[in-house]
């Protein structure tokens, strides 16, 4: 079990570490609220009492310690699919070829020497949900970087810049077709969401220079998008006038989901992982002084806002529970919910939430055709039942 005073101390450690970091401060300082007015910590007086199901498995983040809105980087989650390469700082460049006018390289001091934006965001693996043990690969923090836009525009595009491919450092020889070729991590980007506002060319993370295991020295940020999406190591550009079909678009990362239709067949269908799902995570309980339990946790989706959360105790109907003002009106980000529970009964009680977005999107429960019908391991944004055992103290 986790104790207050543990928490109060790494939330402080975290906010000076903040401090530290320079490009960030402007936002820091927005940011800077209470944590309190996020009622995640137990206040004097009040007892966490952990959740009977959670089977946190490796490096990722613990749910049941959830305190600060922003992810402190030690808590990120690490997937590296061919391990992580060796990049030499000093000779890095990022290269950009194909489809543009004026091509060219940058060092990092010169995409350093360009506007500087922060945006925060919440990464999460397309995987993340998919089982108790990968649970936790998610985070919410502030991205430093150049936005791609305007970058993309001076080089020069033309009616044959449609796809923007961003390949990482990282390689190993994989097989296409029966025969093997050597391949570099890569994702692609159609043009009109790669000149989005949001998309960044970012080497700092909650105002720290991105380390090795987190793409360093820059990364892409795809805000709204699933982590695969977000190359690390970046090295080159490549912008075609086709569809990008690679392993990590095309043969992984991909979701064959069964539709029933009305005439009694099914429509097995295969998508790319990319924009992110409606979720929700009932993150800490806390028994609070008058008996009641407070429940919280996060809700996030694809950059649309999230209109609503619904929390249900036991076989009760679903209410509706508390969102949390965001410290930062950032779109990309997720919102902190809790509910109370008046006079829970003493025994062991289930407890779920659902999240729902502006566009009507609602969490899927396990039972949903969406899940039950889903046979691949990605978009696993099932709603997640708790478990927790009210004692007599
Ligand atoms: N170059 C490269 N970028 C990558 C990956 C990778 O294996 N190689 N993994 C992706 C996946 S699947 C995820 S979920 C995120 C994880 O980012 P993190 O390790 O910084 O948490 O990075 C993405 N970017
Ligand atoms: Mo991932």
């Amino acid at each position: 079990m986790h104790s207050d005073p543990t928490e109060i101390s790494s939330t402080s450690l975290s906010r000076r570490s903040l401090l530290r970091g320079s490009v960030a401060m402007a936002a820091y300082a927005l940011a800077a609220r209470p944590l309190s007015a996020f009622g995640l910590e137990p206040a004097l007086g009040e007892v966490s009492m952990p959740f009977l199901d959670i089977q946190p498995v490796g490096k990722m983040l613990y749910w049941q310690k959830l305190a600060n809105w922003i992810t402190p980087n030690a808590d990120l989650y690490e997937v590296s699919h061919y391990g992580r390469p060796k990049v030499d700082l000093a000779s890095w460049k990022l290269d950009f070829s194909g489809y543009l006018k004026r091509p060219r390289s940058f060092t990092l001091a010169q995409l350093q020497a360009r506007r500087h934006k922060t945006v925060t965001a919440t990464l999460e693996c397309g995987g993340n949900g998919s089982s108790l043990a990968f649970c936790g690969a998610i985070g919410n923090m502030r991205w430093t970087g150049t936005p791609l836009g305007p970058l993309l525009r001076e080089l020069g595009l033309s009616n044959r810049s449609q796809e923007f491919v961003f390949y990482g450092a990282d390689e190993k020889v994989e097989k296409i077709r029966d025969k093997d070729y050597p391949q570099h991590f890569a994702r692609s980007l159609p043009r009109e969401h790669a000149l989005q506002d949001e998309i960044l060319l970012a080497w700092a993370m909650n105002g720290q220079p991105l380390d090795e295991m987190h793409g360093a020295p820059l990364r892409l940020i795809v805000p709204g998008w699933f982590g695969i999406s977000w190359v690390k190591w970046l090295t080159r550009i490549e912008v075609l006038d086709r569809r990008f079909m690679g392993k990590w678009m095309a043969r992984e990362y991909v979701t064959i989901r069964g539709e029933d239709r009305e005439d009694g067949t099914t429509n097995w269908r295969e998508t790319s992982v990319c924009n992110m799902n409606v979720k929700s995570v009932a993150a800490r309980c806390v028994r609070r002084a008058d008996g009641s339990l407070r429940i919280s946790g996060a809700a996030w989706s694809d950059g649309t806002p999230i209109q609503r959360v619904e929390v249900r105790i036991d076989d009760g109907p679903w209410q509706r529970a508390l969102i949390e003002r965001k410290p930062e009106n950032a779109r990309f980000t997720w919102n902190f919910w809790r509910f109370d529970w008046k006079n829970p009964p003493i025994g062991e009680h289930t407890f779920v939430s659902r999240a729902i977005d502006a566009d009507g999107r609602m969490q899927p429960g396990p039972d949903d055709p969406a899940i039950k019908n889903k046979r691949t391991y990605w978009d696993a944004n099932q709603q997640w039942v708790r478990r927790v055992r009210v004692g007599t103290t």
